[in-house]
């Protein structure tokens, strides 16, 4: 769905709250598509204790562009399967910065880092690889 014309015209804690409300809906949309498995960021340490220590984790992405929303800061790619983390699928992505997200357009190949902490998921480091298939 998409709301055209609608301006949030709040300060920043409002765009901080939607912006926050728009990274939990990627996270839930990703947890509950067939295939798609963030992994367990609970570890249990060799003496059985459970430790919970934050961390950022790093994975490798190509896919091709399908839509850009540079005010609304995301991206939708239709991307490879990511090895131990997630399976191909069409995803919609958080991309903080904006200036990289105006570069990018459909059609285009591209290679990304998903960063991923422990509530939050986006792209960085995006390299356009060109708009052949
Ligand atoms: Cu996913």
């Amino acid at each position: 769905m998409e709301r055209r014309g609608q301006q949030i015209v709040g300060g920043t804690r409002v765009k901080l709250a939607l912006r926050r409300a728009l990274v939990a809906l990627a996270i839930a949309a990703c947890t509950w598509a067939a295939g798609c498995h963030p992994s367990d960021r609970r570890q249990t340490s060799g003496t059985g204790e459970t430790t919970t220590t934050p961390r950022v984790e790093r994975y490798r992405l190509t896919g091709k562009v399908l839509s850009v929303d540079v005010n609304g800061r995301r991206a939708v790619i239709d991307h490879q399967a990511i090895p131990g983390f997630m399976a191909a699928m069409t995803m919609s992505y958080p991309v903080g910065d904006r200036r990289a997200l105006e570069r990018l357009a459909p059609g285009q190949k591209i290679t990304a880092d998903v960063v991923v902490t422990a509530d939050s998921l986006w792209l960085e480091h995006i390299a356009i690889l060109g708009t052949k298939p």
